[in-house]
């Protein structure tokens, strides 16, 4: 009886550390609102999902993600970790030439598709998305 309600109270606990955490990172663009805007209603990103993602960044429209754009929008959107932002296009930018463009998003596609069958489940997606971009900034 004793070990029930103090598991109860831990749980109460760590429901309570839950709740702060979405409220913290709510408010800006966070994975799970990512996902779910591009995704669309099969719930997995298709190619062509995932390179629209990344093409929203194309602030002039001419197909290619410049480093500024992508720095300016990440940071503007409340992206993860802003001031990291030159380092995520760096580790984006898969065939190097300084801007994100249809050579490099198979590459950053298949970062993410872990099983290779195509496409980016939800998990494949949030998963790696820590991965890339939010547990760095704990080393
Ligand atoms: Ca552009
Ligand atoms: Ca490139
Ligand atoms: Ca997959």
């Amino acid at each position: 009886m004793q070990l029930n309600s103090r598991w109860t109270a831990a749980m109460f606990i760590l429901t309570l550390a839950g709740v702060r955490v979405v409220s913290q990172s709510g408010g800006g663009n966070n994975k799970n609102q990512i996902f779910d805007r591009y995704s669309g209603s099969d719930e997995v990103l298709q190619p062509t999902e995932f390179s629209r993602f990344w093409l929203h960044f194309d602030d002039d429209g001419d197909g290619e993600v410049s480093k500024s754009e992508f720095d300016d929008s990440w940071r503007k959107e409340g992206l993860p970790d802003p001031q990291n932002a030159p380092w995520y296009f760096l580790l984006l930018d898969r065939v190097p030439d300084g801007v994100l463009n249809f050579l490099d998003f198979p590459h950053i596609f298949r970062l993410f598709d872990e099983d290779g069958d195509g496409s980016i489940s939800e998990s494949e997606f949030k998963e790696n998305w820590d991965v890339y971009f939010e547990r760095r900034n704990h080393h």
